[in-house]
């Protein structure tokens, strides 16, 4: 299949797609490079040292033969896309393309607005373009379990079905969204599911867990497919920072009680679930919810794997509870669906001491490159 990979030059869609290109398909990244460049504005740099994106793909071709086409510009240039879109004519289109974090959402007006109009504009703008010229391509689109909340009901996938004076229907499940980029993800979700109610487009929203690893078989190939992993208050998430922390000796970060309980997945399990949605497509019309996450756990649970796995390699690794920066329940019921993926065939990894011990090794490897001042959390909910 000839699959576009927006937003392809970040964590899960470079990992997504060189694991598409080995298997086969004909892959494109359309990238604007923009999470680079806000990097460099944070003063903030992934531990890993990555490569630029050229670099990487010619490194990829000279080690696989396999030719992967580079489209550079953003998707909020409706022109911009479309004319990459003609000219790669895509079957499928998988869009990580988005402002992914948080903090960076919350840090103020201008940060949630950018975050706001990137992601709804870009993804406005894919629906627009199949909408105009390519009806049939399948929108694999990269949500998050985070739409959710954290209600004190189970989470069903994307729907759930009510009985309400005595008539029933199947609704789009409650969303109460934690962050201003956590709702941008809910607006996106309901643009999509409009797309595919009023104009037949065919669309899947995989709703995505906090994603931990960084190895894959194919960034592991050479130096240079390195992956880039984030552990900065910004852009860095749970699991993976507290394995660099815990590597440097610096205590492990748990914003309050530690309950706050989230789906979890390995990127190795990012990249399958990736490539089973395209291989089963959504229905002309159809928009298909996927909760894309292997295990739930508590950031609690989390800190204490990884200070038994940092012990043993002879670590010193400390908790502390900081007061939490963020609004959110801190003991909760969470029990969330996952069975769509499973049922398409997801064998998941996991969470393992040796996946632990290869993370904490892996920060161990590149620990100079840490800088110590971006790793406590700066970016609070607070009025
Ligand atoms: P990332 O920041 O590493 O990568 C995102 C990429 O998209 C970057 O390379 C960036 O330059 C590009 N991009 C952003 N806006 C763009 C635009 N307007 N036009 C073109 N390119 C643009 O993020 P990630 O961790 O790989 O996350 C990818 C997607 O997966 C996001 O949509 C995120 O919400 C979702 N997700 C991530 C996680 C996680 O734990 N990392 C968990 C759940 C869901
Ligand atoms: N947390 C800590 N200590 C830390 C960092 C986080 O206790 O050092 C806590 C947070 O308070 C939160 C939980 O861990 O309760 C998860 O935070 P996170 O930063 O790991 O993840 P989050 O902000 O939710 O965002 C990440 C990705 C985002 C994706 C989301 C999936 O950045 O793109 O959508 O995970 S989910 O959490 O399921 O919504």
């Amino acid at each position: 299949m000839r699959v576009l990979v927006i937003g392809g030059d970040g964590y899960c869609g470079w990992a997504t797609a060189l694991y598409l290109s080995n298997r086969g398909h004909e892959v494109g990244i359309l990238d604007s490079l923009v999470r680079r460049h806000w990097d460099l504005e944070l003063c903030v740099e992934t531990l890993t040292p990555i490569a630029p994106i050229q670099q990487r793909l010619q490194r990829w071709q000279d080690i696989t033969g396999k030719t992967i086409e580079l489209f550079i510009g953003d998707i909020t240039n409706y022109d911009f896309l479309k004319v990459a879109l003609h000219k790669f004519q895509p079957d499928a289109i998988v869009h990580f393309g988005e402002q992914r974090s948080a903090p960076f959402s919350m840090i103020d007006r201008e940060h949630a607005v950018l975050t706001q109009v990137n992601n709804v504009t870009g993804t406005l703008n894919i629906l627009y373009a199949m909408k105009e010229d390519f009806p049939d391509c399948h929108l694999v689109k990269l949500g998050t379990m985070g739409e959710y909340g954290t209600p004190n009901i189970d989470i069903e996938e994307g729907y759930i079905t009510i009985e309400h004076n005595g008539r029933k229907d199947t609704l789009p499940y409650p969303k109460q969204p934690g962050s201003m980029y956590h709702l941008s993800k809910v607006h996106d979700s309901h643009n999509i599911h409009f797309a595919c109610r009023i104009w037949g487009l065919r669309a899947t929203d995989l709703n995505q867990g906090v994603v931990y690893g960084v190895l894959t078989e194919e960034t592991g190939m050479d130096e240079l497919l390195i992956n880039r992993l984030d552990y900065d208050g910004i852009f860095g998430t749970a699991l993976n920072r507290f394995c660099i922390q815990a590597a440097i000796n610096h205590p492990i970060t748990v914003y309050g009680k530690g309950g706050q309980t989230r789906g979890f997945l390995d990127i190795r399990d990012t990249v399958r679930c990736v490539e089973l949605a395209i291989a089963n497509p959504a229905a002309p019309g159809e928009f298909r919810v996927f909760n894309q996450f292997t295990e739930q756990f508590n950031v609690a649970e989390l800190a204490l794997m990884v200070k038994k796995a940092g012990t043993a390699l002879g670590l010193n690794v400390e908790i502390n509870n900081l007061e939490n920066p963020r609004i959110e329940k801190e003991e909760h019921y969470f029990n969330a669906k996952n069975t769509n993926l499973l049922d398409l065939g997801l064998q998941p990894h996991f969470l393992s001491d040796a996946l632990i011990d290869s993370l904490l090794n892996f920060a161990i490897k590149y620990q100079q490159r840490v800088d110590k001042n971006q790793i406590l959390p700066k970016v609070t909910w607070r009025r």
